[in-house]
Protein backbone atom coordinates (compact mmCIF):
# COMPACT_ATOMS: atom_id res chain seq x y z
CA UNK A 1 0.00 0.00 0.00
CA UNK A 2 1.39 3.37 -0.91
CA UNK A 3 2.22 5.82 1.88
CA UNK A 4 1.42 9.23 1.81
CA UNK A 5 2.84 11.86 4.71
CA UNK A 6 0.55 15.07 5.56
CA UNK A 7 2.64 17.36 7.01
CA UNK A 8 1.38 20.92 8.81
CA UNK A 9 2.96 23.49 10.55
CA UNK A 10 3.03 26.21 13.20
CA UNK A 11 -0.43 27.81 14.57
CA UNK A 12 -2.02 25.18 12.33
CA UNK A 13 -3.50 23.05 15.24
CA UNK A 14 -5.77 26.74 15.61
CA UNK A 15 -7.42 26.66 13.49
CA UNK A 16 -11.27 26.85 13.52
CA UNK A 17 -10.76 28.56 16.80
CA UNK A 18 -9.54 32.08 15.53
CA UNK A 19 -9.41 33.82 11.68
CA UNK A 20 -12.61 31.83 10.43
CA UNK A 21 -12.89 34.14 8.09
CA UNK A 22 -9.41 33.74 6.62
CA UNK A 23 -9.22 30.23 6.90
CA UNK A 24 -12.51 28.82 7.98
CA UNK A 25 -14.61 27.08 10.48
CA UNK A 26 -12.93 23.63 10.21
CA UNK A 27 -10.83 22.48 12.60
CA UNK A 28 -7.40 20.27 12.02
CA UNK A 29 -9.38 16.92 13.49
CA UNK A 30 -12.02 17.74 10.75
CA UNK A 31 -9.44 18.01 8.12
CA UNK A 32 -7.71 15.10 9.07
CA UNK A 33 -10.94 12.59 8.91
CA UNK A 34 -11.73 14.23 5.90
CA UNK A 35 -8.11 12.74 4.61
CA UNK A 36 -8.52 9.62 6.26
CA UNK A 37 -11.49 8.46 4.61
CA UNK A 38 -10.50 10.15 0.84
CA UNK A 39 -7.31 7.55 1.83
CA UNK A 40 -9.34 4.81 2.51
CA UNK A 41 -11.35 5.27 -0.71
CA UNK A 42 -8.49 5.43 -2.65
CA UNK A 43 -6.87 3.03 -0.81
CA UNK A 44 -3.36 4.44 0.66
CA UNK A 45 -2.18 5.16 3.92
CA UNK A 46 -2.04 8.42 5.15
CA UNK A 47 -0.10 9.80 8.02
CA UNK A 48 -1.37 13.42 8.87
CA UNK A 49 0.87 15.28 11.51
CA UNK A 50 1.11 18.82 13.05
CA UNK A 51 4.29 20.29 14.72
CA UNK A 52 4.84 23.91 15.91
CA UNK A 53 8.04 22.91 16.02
CA UNK A 54 10.72 23.51 12.71
CA UNK A 55 13.33 20.88 13.76
CA UNK A 56 10.14 18.07 14.35
CA UNK A 57 9.42 18.91 10.67
CA UNK A 58 12.64 18.29 9.68
CA UNK A 59 13.10 15.09 10.76
CA UNK A 60 9.82 14.22 9.45
CA UNK A 61 11.05 14.55 6.63
CA UNK A 62 14.17 13.07 7.03
CA UNK A 63 12.30 10.37 8.10
CA UNK A 64 10.37 10.13 5.37
CA UNK A 65 13.35 8.74 2.62
CA UNK A 66 12.34 5.31 2.18
CA UNK A 67 9.20 5.26 4.08
CA UNK A 68 6.78 7.64 2.18
CA UNK A 69 5.78 7.24 -1.41
CA UNK A 70 4.27 11.13 -1.34
CA UNK A 71 4.59 14.17 0.52
CA UNK A 72 1.65 16.84 1.36
CA UNK A 73 3.07 19.53 3.06
CA UNK A 74 1.14 23.21 4.68
CA UNK A 75 4.67 24.90 6.04
CA UNK A 76 2.46 27.47 6.91
CA UNK A 77 4.73 30.38 7.97
CA UNK A 78 7.88 28.15 8.05
CA UNK A 79 7.15 28.57 4.29
CA UNK A 80 8.53 32.19 4.06
CA UNK A 81 11.02 31.52 5.98
CA UNK A 82 12.81 28.25 6.16
CA UNK A 83 15.85 27.18 4.72
CA UNK A 84 15.94 24.38 6.60
CA UNK A 85 12.69 22.88 5.50
CA UNK A 86 13.56 23.35 1.87
CA UNK A 87 16.96 21.72 2.36
CA UNK A 88 15.39 18.90 4.09
CA UNK A 89 12.67 18.62 1.22
CA UNK A 90 15.76 18.67 -1.10
CA UNK A 91 16.64 15.43 -0.25
CA UNK A 92 13.39 13.24 -0.58
CA UNK A 93 13.07 11.93 -4.31
CA UNK A 94 9.06 11.48 -4.07
CA UNK A 95 6.26 14.00 -5.26
CA UNK A 96 5.60 17.10 -3.21
CA UNK A 97 2.39 19.34 -3.19
CA UNK A 98 2.88 22.11 -1.36
CA UNK A 99 -0.47 23.15 0.12
CA UNK A 100 -2.01 26.74 1.68
CA UNK A 101 -5.66 26.94 2.57
CA UNK A 102 -5.63 30.88 1.75
CA UNK A 103 -3.83 32.16 -1.23
CA UNK A 104 -0.26 33.43 0.16
CA UNK A 105 0.31 35.66 -3.04
CA UNK A 106 -3.16 38.00 -2.07
CA UNK A 107 -2.06 38.99 1.34
CA UNK A 108 0.75 40.09 2.80
CA UNK A 109 3.97 41.03 1.05
CA UNK A 110 5.81 38.40 3.46
CA UNK A 111 3.65 35.89 2.53
CA UNK A 112 4.55 36.12 -1.43
CA UNK A 113 7.81 34.23 -1.18
CA UNK A 114 7.69 30.42 -0.93
CA UNK A 115 10.94 28.15 0.12
CA UNK A 116 9.13 25.27 -0.37
CA UNK A 117 7.46 25.85 -3.47
CA UNK A 118 11.24 25.57 -5.38
CA UNK A 119 11.29 21.78 -4.25
CA UNK A 120 7.41 21.11 -4.74
CA UNK A 121 6.06 18.93 -7.51
CA UNK A 122 2.43 21.23 -7.29
CA UNK A 123 1.36 24.08 -5.56
CA UNK A 124 -2.31 23.87 -4.27
CA UNK A 125 -3.48 27.21 -2.30
CA UNK A 126 -6.92 29.64 -2.03
CA UNK A 127 -9.40 26.46 -1.91
CA UNK A 128 -9.79 26.29 1.85
CA UNK A 129 -9.40 23.29 3.60
CA UNK A 130 -10.72 21.46 0.97
CA UNK A 131 -7.48 21.48 -0.52
CA UNK A 132 -6.27 18.76 1.41
CA UNK A 133 -8.76 16.37 0.03
CA UNK A 134 -7.65 17.88 -3.70
CA UNK A 135 -4.06 17.25 -2.82
CA UNK A 136 -4.12 14.11 -1.66
CA UNK A 137 -5.99 13.46 -5.10
CA UNK A 138 -3.63 15.06 -7.29
CA UNK A 139 -0.75 13.32 -5.36
CA UNK A 140 -2.30 9.93 -6.09
CA UNK A 141 -2.64 10.44 -9.28
CA UNK A 142 1.23 11.09 -9.29
CA UNK A 143 2.20 8.05 -7.69
O1 LIG B 1 -3.04 29.50 4.10
C1 LIG B 1 -2.31 28.69 4.66
O2 LIG B 1 -2.55 27.49 4.72
C2 LIG B 1 -1.05 29.21 5.37
O3 LIG B 1 -0.03 28.23 5.21
C3 LIG B 1 -1.43 29.34 6.83
C4 LIG B 1 -0.32 29.94 7.69
C5 LIG B 1 0.22 31.23 7.08
O4 LIG B 1 1.33 31.67 7.83
C6 LIG B 1 0.62 31.03 5.63
O5 LIG B 1 1.05 32.28 5.13
C7 LIG B 1 -0.54 30.52 4.81
C8 LIG B 1 -0.84 30.26 9.09
C9 LIG B 1 -1.44 29.11 9.82
C10 LIG B 1 -1.96 29.61 11.13
O6 LIG B 1 -3.33 29.27 11.21
C11 LIG B 1 -4.08 29.87 12.16
C12 LIG B 1 -5.38 29.42 12.25
C13 LIG B 1 -6.22 29.97 13.17
C14 LIG B 1 -5.78 30.95 14.02
C15 LIG B 1 -4.48 31.40 13.94
C16 LIG B 1 -3.63 30.84 13.01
Amino acid sequence: MKKILILNGPNLNMLGLREPEIYGSDTLDDIKGWCLEKANELGVDVDFRQSNHEGELVTWIQQARGDADGLIINAAAYTHTSVALHDALKTLDIPIIELHISDPEKREKFRHISYIQPVASEVIKGLGAKGYVLALEKLFKLL
